[in-house]
């Protein structure tokens, strides 16, 4: 069901004239019985078919439809079209839609099945004159020709599901503060291009926007301005809400020990300081792994967070712990010396482990990133690993290999950078990247659930993330939506360019993808 909304998305993603080669991302099996198209906007209709788990009365899809209907007509009414009424409601003018399953009223999961049918009736009668109304930037554009009768019919099929169930994006709202409309704008065009999983990567060393109701001093010292720059519960319910209803999952990123500077001058002695010779140089570190009241402290802070996010999953981090800090501290050392760690990867591999125990009990699962497999940390097995890093030793697709050979479900982020940017149509590379491209077993491959784009904030906020993920990250969702035989790349670019007139269309200020033009102007 989570699909089924995304679904019309698909249907429906392109403006009229030429909706086909700008379905964007593409479906798993379409049947296109006709080029023609007319859409009566007084008596359009959305449908479910008898058949479809889900009736009317399903607020996820009756919902959908209300906003699809208002991406293709606008908001306003519409004249009638000056022919005898009899006729005009003769005609069949509606999209059906069938879905598996019914998840109305609940939180998308991992496990949500995604497939659906629809069906798109449009029929004319044979005598009617030519009458193409399209809807641009809201204003009605009628062309009739009178001369040119025609019979016209038209029924397309279209039976999807996708190729992946983790269909994620990653915003940074710590190295630059995104405003709440930034984030539900930038839900909206997930839904538009099936992403189906919103990782928000909170908070991080500069700033800790995340405002908690356990511990209030955590954005009050810790954020960039505790008016303006916070996320308030009452911001993440909205958020959580907005993305449900357009089938995305909210799975937060809190991530330590590296990484929280900024939770430093809210909690007082839970980052380790730092040495300089024999004295505390005033700097400081990754959290303290050797202080008791270190995991009272994460046990408090994450047994909100498991209550203020619904997911099953949190993402913990775990990634970039950089030791000089610890190596400094004569306390971390005798820490070490009597725990027998000879190597501080152990001692991080300790800290891990025992947060990750203490989020097991909130009867949560968890999602980190590679270096806490690469490190060796004992981890569940439905541990899901993130692979970020490109580079040597370990190139990413061996990585890859490496972690479902160990039995573990993997994402894939490593080449799908969208805050790189590059002169030139860098979308193709992302485009290219086959996520089961590793040597491996059968088992091992259904152990890759999808992938994630990744946009780290450190020089994108509100002013330039819109242009820097449209279209660019529609790319890496069509590669994890669909199937692995679309890779034709002159089809991709034809889509792709018309899926970016649609963005503009809907007001998202997409970039181009290459020289050309839409057919409509735009502000
Ligand atoms: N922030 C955090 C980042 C990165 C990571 N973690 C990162 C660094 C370099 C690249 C991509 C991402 N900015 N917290 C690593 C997951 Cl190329």
């Amino acid at each position: 069901m989570a699909g089924s909304r995304l679904w019309v998305s698909l249907l429906l993603g392109a403006s009229l004239t030429f909706w086909a080669s700008a379905v964007w991302p593409w479906p798993q099996y379409i049947q296109i019985y006709s080029q023609c198209y007319t859409l009566y906007p007084n008596n359009f209709q959305f449908r479910y078919h008898v058949s479809s788990a889900a009736q009317p009365g399903c607020v996820v899809l009756d919902e959908a439809f209300r906003r699809y209907r208002n991406l293709l007509f606008g908001t306003g009414s519409w004249p009638r079209p000056n022919f005898a009424g009899k006729q005009q409601t003769e005609g069949k003018n509606m999209l059906v839609i069938t879905v598996m399953t019914a998840e109305c009223n609940e939180f998308p999961s991992l496990e949500s099945v995604e497939n659906s049918n629809t069906c798109l009736e449009l029929e004319l009668q044979p005598s009617w004159p030519k009458l193409l109304l399209l809807s641009l930037e809201g204003h009605q554009v009628s062309r009739s020709t009178e001369d040119n009768f025609f019979p016209c019919r038209s029924s397309t099929k279209i039976k999807d599901f996708p190729r992946f169930p983790h269909r994620g994006l990653l915003l940074d709202t710590s190295r630059h503060y995104l405003p709440l409309s930034t984030i539900l704008g930038t839900l909206d065009v997930m839904s538009y291009n099936k992403f189906n999983v919103f990782h928000w990567h909170m908070v991080d060393d500069p700033s800790f926007p995340y405002e908690s109701f356990t511990f209030p001093e955590l954005t009050r010292k810790g954020s960039y301005n505790p008016v303006t720059h916070i996320y308030t519960s009452q911001d993440v319910r909205e958020v959580i809400e907005y993305a449900r209803l357009r089938g995305i999952r909210v799975v937060a990123e809190f991530d330590t020990p590296g990484h929280t500077l900024s939770w430093g001058p809210g909690i007082p002695g839970l980052l380790t300081p730092c040495y300089s010779g024999s004295l505390p140089s005033g700097t400081f570190g990754p959290v303290n792994p050797s202080l008791n009241s270190t995991y009272d402290f994460m046990s408090t802070f994450f047994l909100e967070i498991s209550s203020v996010f619904p997911d099953f999953y949190l993402h913990l981090g775990g990634d970039e712990v950089d030791f000089t800090c610890w190596k400094s501290n004569p306390n971390i050392q005798a820490f070490m010396k009597k725990k027998g760690f000879t190597d501080f990867k152990q001692l991080e591999s300790f800290y891990i482990q025992t947060l990750l125990d203490i989020v097991s009990d909130y009867d949560k699962g968890y999602v980190v990133w590679q270096e806490v497999f690469d490190n060796k940390v004992k981890i569940r097995p439905d541990t899901i690993i993130q692979v970020w890093r490109e580079e040597i030793p370990v190139d990413y697709m061996k990585e890859m290999e490496q972690i479902t050979k160990a039995g573990f479900r993997a994402l894939l982020s490593a080449p799908w950078y969208l805050n790189r940017i590059a002169y030139g149509p860098d979308w193709k590379d992302m485009y290219k990247v086959e996520p089961l491209g590793f040597h491996g077993t059968p088992e091992m491959r259904n152990l890759v659930i999808g992938g994630e784009a990744c946009m780290w904030g450190e020089y994108v906020d509100s002013t330039n993330l819109v242009s820097r993920l449209w279209p660019r990250a529609g790319a890496i969702a069509e590669r994890l939506w669909s199937s692995n035989q679309t890779t034709d790349m002159e089809f991709a670019y034809k889509r792709l360019s018309h899926f970016r007139c649609e963005l503009l269309r809907r007001g998202i200020q997409a970039q181009p993808i290459s020289v050309g033009y839409c057919e409509q102007e735009f502000e």
